[in-house]
């Protein structure tokens, strides 16, 4: 194998030279600022430091739509390549060391071989992701009419046994939690028997909790439409709830952003769960429209904000099990995908320090009061802040870049694996989840 390009310390740490004057003066004036306000800068940076999201293995590589799909140059073209994209995105960012990876796309030949390859850049498995939405080659039965919740018994049967495949894949990998997102559901009205198709899924979901390890957990995640256009299964959180409380206390529902009808107040759904013991974490995108293809914060940031409101209220008063874990899950059509990986890692890091400026004491008041222009009011204040230096003052004193996507492209990462990397024919799309 030849040597594989790799953006090194030192070129990260010049880089850094050049903005670091003004980085420094920058944060010294917020600093003051938010003294005023009885805030010190260093815990905030010590938060922004401590922060942590996945990113997703399928997120390296160039999404498409169902119209078509643009590759980018110098994509990955196997698990290997993509850990090193991932690599260089913790490198740069420091937030994101963790991998989620879908099965059968990423499964590796020798997994001890794989974790070690991980390992050797920092990286280590976050969340595993079964796929029963599309076919794979030589697979006996066919999931175009559902897989845990079909009709016929062998399907379920065999989609189950992909699940505790992951499962016990995910063990040798050191992962500690499953995600089951199923693409089962109706077109037409009448097509499928609600009741029935709720009741086949939990069965086959009881299977799956019963091989889950004990220190493991199973992720929900739910999903108003498509690929099933008139009725999915696992429509929204309220029967995502409903099934991990019948599944048990292993099981939580997970929140992708993009994963709800339009105007739905998702703070309010995350509040919920995590008032009911039973928010598994996120899936962090954006859309104007449906679904989950845009970069984290890049059309609603002050929902984002109001839902890390909820998470840090929550993390501040020490809720049990609160434990949420975070990833990444964005489809890539026109931009690299890992600057926008950067980017969304970054926006995520923005709205969880943003979060810590709340006054709490003077929003408990004011909602005392009845009193919501203040409390709006307190909330705006927050979001209003401008903590780009405290993001990049964290990641400079973790050795990461002050600023991510300028080092990125000073380094001509992508043309290297451009070279590295020629493109294969008829290679497959990532999909997204
Ligand atoms: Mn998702």
């Amino acid at each position: 194998m030849t040597t594989q390009f790799e953006i090194s310390d030192d070129f990260i740490a010049h880089e850094n030279d050049k903005g670091k004057a003004w980085l420094e003066e920058d944060y010294d004036e917020l600093g003051k600022r938010l003294r005023r306000r009885g805030l010190f800068i260093e815990d905030l940076t010590q938060k922004a430091q401590s922060f942590r999201v996945a990113v997703p293995s399928w997120g390296v590589g160039t999404g498409g739509t169902r119209f078509a799909r643009f590759p980018g140059q110098g994509e990955p073209r196997n698990i290997h390549e993509k850990l090193e994209d991932c690599g260089t995105i913790f490198k740069l960012v420091r937030t994101t060391p963790g991998v989620s990876l879908h099965i059968p796309w990423d499964k590796p030949e020798d997994h001890a071989e794989l974790r070690q390859f991980a390992n050797d850049r920092g990286l280590h498995f976050d969340a595993m992701n079964s796929n029963t939405f599309q076919d794979q080659s030589g697979q006996p039965l066919s999931y175009k009419f559902g897989s845990l919740t079909h009709t016929d018994p062998a399907v379920r049967q065999q989609a189950v046994e992909h699940n505790l495949e992951c499962i016990a894949l995910g063990q040798q990998l050191g992962s500690k939690a499953h995600t089951v997102w199923i693409g089962d559901g109706g077109n037409f009205p009448g097509q499928q028997n609600f009741r029935q198709a709720l009741k086949r899924y939990l069965e086959s979901m009881q299977e799956i909790y019963a091989g889950l390890p004990d220190d493991w957990r199973l992720f929900i995640e739910h999903k108003f439409y498509e690929p099933a256009f008139y009725s999915t299964v696992i429509n929204d959180w309220g029967v995502s709830y409903h099934c991990a409380r019948e599944l048990g206390p292993k099981a939580f529902c997970l929140v992708d952003l993009g994963h709800h009808a339009p105007n739905v107040n998702i703070e309010m759904v995350v509040a919920r769960l995590i008032q009911f013991g039973k928010l598994a974490g996120f899936h962090f995108n954006d859309s104007k429209y449906g679904d989950d293809d845009l970069d984290a914060g890049s059309i609603k940031p002050f929902q984002l904000f109001l839902i890390f409101n909820e998470l840090v209220d929550a993390e501040l008063e020490k809720l049990d099990n609160f434990d949420p874990a975070y990833m990444l899950d964005q489809s890539h059509n026109v931009t690299d995908p890992i600057e926008s990986l950067m980017s969304s890692a970054n926006e995520l890091v923005r709205a969880y320090v943003q979060a810590h400026l709340v006054n709490r004491e003077a929003l408990t008041e004011s909602q005392e009061k009845n009193d919501p222009l203040m409390a709006l009011a307190c909330l705006k204040q927050a979001f209003t802040v401008d903590v780009s230096p405290i993001l990049g003052m964290a990641r400079q004193r973790e050795g990461g870049a002050i600023d991510p996507v300028a080092t990125y492209r000073a380094s001509n990462y992508r043309r290297h694996k451009a070279e590295e990397r020629p493109a294969k024919k008829g290679a497959a799309a990532s999909g997204i989840v």
